[in-house]
């Protein structure tokens, strides 16, 4: 297992490099350039650049999260070719920097989705990411992604980036016609264009799962089960074809047993990296965030770290989400200390089970 931190790149995180590497047992990064919209392609001297730049400060980028899949070609449009070109160009440009995995998403128009991104946690003041599917009551997509945009502190979010989000109206116009089958459809077509340049260069690609783990606003999302995954799987059968097993987004739906996915995709050689995080269910498509301690959420993290241990012990694992915790003001769910302290119990737990298992 290589413990790992996602970050954002200079000028984008306010989160050093040096910051990272103290915090005890860390390897490398999941890194990314936060400033590439969906289809751009990324050169090979900008990934250079940054790749040498994680290197001298003693850390790994072995893993990028996320090269964003263009909304054309989720949407089928006849535009994809181009973009899925582009992807393929990245890939190379990657690989040929000693990237090893791509994290990306198939979700329609929104990634990962919440309903307050600082809900007070009473027991202890902190605060985390937090979702209530009665909130959204008669909202529309277009008012719970200005109020993302407002509460963020300033920093830009993953999956909520503006040219992502410009031409929402008419992207969610479009979706109304596009069904589930149709999207396993052009997953197919993106998958058959991009899969064989990871083969030849080596680069496993690893989806990440819908947040929170059933469809919204009636859009047809396809990846947030087992059975989801298998028919993905099926759709392209590679080595290259891989999941990014977000234990936090399927976690949240209490019908996905995680340690049982782990061991079945992890058995087959098919989890390319993981997120490690716990969540508390509160309810029917209702949850917030907790630390990562098992105690604390609805997640038996000892047994998700010992079914890691088990069935891909090689893999990549980055803490995920953590609170805001010792009045730090950062990117939400994004911050240091609550991540660090998730880290260190992973590795805690890891070191359990290693040595339990002498
Ligand atoms: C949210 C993240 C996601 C993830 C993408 C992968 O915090 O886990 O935005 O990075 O879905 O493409």
């Amino acid at each position: 297992m290589k413990m790992t931190f996602r970050w954002y790149g200079e000028g984008s995180d306010p989160i050093s490099l040096r910051q990272i590497k103290q915090i005890p047992g860390m390897t490398g990064i999941m890194g990314v350039l936060d400033d590439k919209a969906a289809g751009e392609v990324w050169s090979y001297d900008e990934c250079r650049a940054y790749v040498d730049h994680v290197r001298d400060a003693g850390l790994e980028c072995e893993v990028i999260e996320s090269v964003n899949v263009h909304e054309d070609i989720k949407m089928g449009l006849p535009t994809r070719d181009r973009y899925i070109q582009n992807y393929c160009e990245t890939v190379r440009n990657l690989a040929k920097t000693g990237v090893k995995v791509i994290i990306y998403n198939f979700m329609p128009v929104l990634d990962w989705l919440r309903t307050d991104l600082a809900r007070e946690i009473p027991e202890d003041g902190s605060n985390s990411l937090y979702f209530d599917e009665k909130d959204l009551g008669s909202m529309t997509p277009m008012d719970i992604v200005n109020n993302t945009a407002k509460s963020t502190n300033g920093f830009s979010l993953p999956g909520w980036e503006p040219a992502r989000l410009a031409e929402l109206q008419k992207t969610l116009d479009i979706y109304r016609n596009i069904s589930t089958e149709d999207m396993l459809k052009n997953f197919q077509y993106f998958l058959k264009g991009v899969i064989p340049t990871c083969e030849e260069t080596g680069i496993r690609l690893a989806c990440h799962p819908d947040d929170p783990a059933w469809p919204i606003f009636g859009l047809p999302r396809i990846t947030h089960s087992q059975e989801d995954y298998d028919r993905i799987l099926s759709l392209y059968d590679s080595p290259c074809n891989t999941v990014c097993l977000c234990t936090g987004s399927l976690g949240s739906d209490p019908a996905n047993n995680i340690p049982a996915m782990i061991r079945h995709f992890g058995k087959m050689d098919r989890i390319g990296a993981m997120h490690v995080r716990n969540v508390k269910q509160l309810g029917y498509h209702h949850f917030r965030e907790a630390s990562h301690l098992s105690s604390d959420g609805s997640l038996d993290m000892y047994e998700i770290m010992k079914a890691v241990y088990e069935s891909c012990p090689d893999t990549y694992i980055r803490p995920d989400h953590g609170r805001m915790i010792w009045d730090e003001k950062g990117r939400p769910g994004y911050g240091l200390y609550d991540r660090a302290l998730g880290a260190c119990y992973l590795n805690g737990l890891w070191e359990a089970i290693r040595k339990n298992d002498r």
